[in-house]
């Protein structure tokens, strides 16, 4: 497998433009969940997506109530703009949620309902609101199968929390690039670079007098711009 790493050269600086969102901001702070009896917590902030944590409870006290969020201390207050969930598959019942924050781990502030689907990652973009100390995901309705024996059971392999990342030109060097400075810094995609407009002008070479059957010409190194999916000629 080989992974593509972008850094950019301007002048004497060595620059990277950050995708949108941040990385998973979930570490170092303490998970929490209505309960847990199949599966810790801990399994759906561990970044491993073969463990999970679940959750049984009778249908009548499911939606509104199940949920599992991140408290990321009082010191440390977080203003979350996207989430990402991930449940697993045949036993979660949970069709939508409600993405909550909270200061207080009382009053708890509604900003997104979305429907989810287990088995992939789902991403959920969030409007601003503020930084606030806890974050949750709530169960807003359920549907499919039962968890015999108890009524729905919700089972979530891994959730992580961004917040969104300046969105300007950062320098991260000076020449020698190393590859350090690929592992730390590097680019993983330039699909966010707004790129697909872009128009390059080039005079064509004369090739003498105009005439019939006149060729003009012009050399484009296409190694250099390795995102190009098409080129057209006006
Ligand atoms: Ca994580
Ligand atoms: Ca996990």
């Amino acid at each position: 497998m080989s992974i593509k790493k972008y850094l950019f050269l301007d002048n004497n600086e060595v620059k990277v433009y950050p995708t949108p969102y941040t990385e998973d901001l979930c570490t170092g702070g303490t998970p929490f969940a209505t309960g847990s009896n199949s599966g810790d917590v801990q399994n759906a902030f561990d970044n491993d997506p073969t463990t999970s944590w679940g959750y049984g409870q009778g249908s009548n006290y499911y939606v509104g109530y199940v949920n599992i969020g991140y408290d990321f201390g009082d010191s440390n207050k977080r203003h979350v703009r996207q989430i990402v969930i991930y449940s697993a598959g045949a036993s979660n019942n949970v069709s939508s949620v409600i993405i909550q924050s909270s200061d207080d781990n009382v009053t708890w502030f509604s900003l997104k309902t979305q429907t989810i689907i287990p088995d992939i990652k789902n991403y959920i973009e969030l409007p601003p609101s503020k930084p606030q100390r806890y974050w949750r995901v709530l169960c807003n309705s359920i549907s499919g199968m039962t968890w015999t024996g108890l009524g729905y059971i919700w089972m979530v392999r891994e959730i992580e929390m961004m917040e969104t990342a300046p969105q300007n030109w950062m320098i991260v060097g000076n020449p020698p690039v190393s590859k350090t400075m690929f592992d730390t810094n590097g680019m993983n995609s330039l699909s966010h670079l707004n790129r697909t407009n872009s128009t390059i002008t080039k005079i064509m070479k004369d090739e003498g007098t105009l005439g019939q059957g006149k060729i003009y010409s012009y050399d484009l190194n296409i190694s250099k711009f390795p995102d190009i999916k098409n080129i057209t000629f006006h």
